[in-house]
């Protein structure tokens, strides 16, 4: 039997924190309570969303498994996690999100195909590993290289875990090979997760991190790495995972016809109050959530509204950085550059209504107001301004209860 292998059933699965709300049982999905991803700049192992296709692989062998690296590189090799973790390094405060956040919303205005996700389906973490850059030096393919000497143009992901989209066969994904040969893209090989081993359901032994693009581009239980002329034909890049304009519907639907999703776009959310809490007439409130932008690209600003978007002001950012974890880069420009901004604002608010949030990324896109707009059949994207509905207890009434 292989050393890393994908059982065929859920027998294996490993054990979960029972605060996660489960959105489908086999494979597992799940995701926290929303006000778990405010009270912590990184979030916990236990409480980060886990998205997967199948059951989750085993490792029988730790000392047996090998990376295999090769595909259209001038040379080849496999390597064991000793020497994997013999090369530099290297960790990235990044945030990994994935397409679907926010599709169950999307689906209110009208339905969509997919796992449904509330505004969970995210989370900051603290990966440790390899640089894939330097792995791919050691077949011979020197740094920002766009197209490599056998004229590979894409990097493969490739996993082991058998899914019933790819009819059994491992789940799989690429990168454009020259962000995946710039240091400065951060792309690793991590085999560690806030400073732990990495666990079996966010990908043990070894996973990729693709900073700033949808979480389906980091292959969790990676198996091998091929350098590849075109971009990878599994079904997470050609059949899934594109957006299409609202028009298109699954009688018309050309899949040809769109790219592969990449990085992801501005978004933010609420997560506290939540929709349809009940708050004491006239007390303070603070309002919180997260921001984050794709590719990169920081958080300029968050403009909240507690009149249903009549007036907006602009919330406090920063909030949870001054935790005092030491893996927060120091320098202000790179502090958001992969991580989400946790933010806040302490209103007063005296009658039921409607608080909204939007964000403006550091490239100045802002995020579009209404969700049907964007509507589109696989509910991706969803980064549509979001509301929370708050009811107001009258004072009296508050402390009779
Ligand atoms: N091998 C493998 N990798 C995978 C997936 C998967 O099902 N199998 N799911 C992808 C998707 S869609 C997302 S959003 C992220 C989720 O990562 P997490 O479970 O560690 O949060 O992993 C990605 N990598
Ligand atoms: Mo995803």
């Amino acid at each position: 039997m292989e050393p890393l292998h994908g059982p065929a059933t859920y027998e294996h699965e490993p054990p979960r924190h029972w605060a996660l709300k489960i959105n489908s049982k086999e494979p597992f999905n799940a995701e926290p309570p929303a006000c778990e991803l405010v009270d912590s700049y990184i979030t916990s192992v236990d409480m980060f969303y886990k998205r997967n296709h199948g059951p989750i692989p085993v490792l029988e062998n730790y000392s047996l498994f090998r990376l295999k690296v090769g595909g259209l590189a001038p040379n080849h090799c496999s390597l064991s996690m000793d020497e994997i973790k013999q090369l530099p390094k290297h960790t990235v405060v990044a945030t990994l999100q994935c397409a679907g956040n926010r599709r169950t919303a999307m689906s209110l205005s009208r339905k969509v195909k997919g796992v449904g996700w509330d505004i969970s389906a995210l989370g900051n973490g603290v990966w440790s590993g390899a640089r894939l850059s330097d792995v791919l030096n050691m077949v011979g393919i020197p740094n920002y290289t766009k197209v490599s000497s056998c004229g590979g143009k894409h990097v493969e992901f490739v996993s082991v875990d058998k899914c019933k989209e790819e009819n059994g066969g491992p789940y799989k994904g690429s990168i454009p090979l020259l962000q995946a040969t710039s240091p400065d893209a951060d792309v690793i090989l991590a085999y560690e997760m806030n400073g732990e081993e990495l666990n079996r359901d966010h990908g043990y032994p070894l996973r990729v991190v693709v900073p700033g693009v949808i979480g389906a581009r980091s292959v969790k239980w990676l198996k091998s790495i091929d350098i590849i002329a075109e971009e990878c034909q599994g079904f997470f890049m050609q059949k899934d995972y594109k957006m299409f304009p609202p028009s298109v519907t699954w009688d018309n639907i050309n899949w040809g016809s769109r790219r592969p999703l990449m990085d992801f776009p501005i978004q933010c959310a609420i997560c506290r109050p939540e929709d349809g809490a009940y708050l004491e007439e006239g007390s303070k409130v603070t309002v919180q959530g997260y921001a984050l932008s794709g590719g990169g690209r920081g958080i300029e600003r968050i403009d909240v509204s507690v009149d249903g978007g009549k007036t907006w002001i602009e919330a406090k950012l920063g909030q949870g950085l001054k935790s005092g974890h030491g893996y927060i880069p120091d320098d202000d420009d790179h502090r958001d550059k992969w991580a989400w901004v946790l933010w806040e604002l302490s209103v007063q608010i005296s009658s039921p209504t409607d608080i909204l949030a939007k964000a403006v990324d550091s490239a100045a896109n802002v995020q579009p107001e209404s969700v049907e707009s964007i509507w589109n059949l696989r509910g991706v994207l969803n980064n549509s301004w979001h509301k929370v509905h708050v009811n107001i207890i009258p004072k009296q009434l508050h402390s009779n209860l």
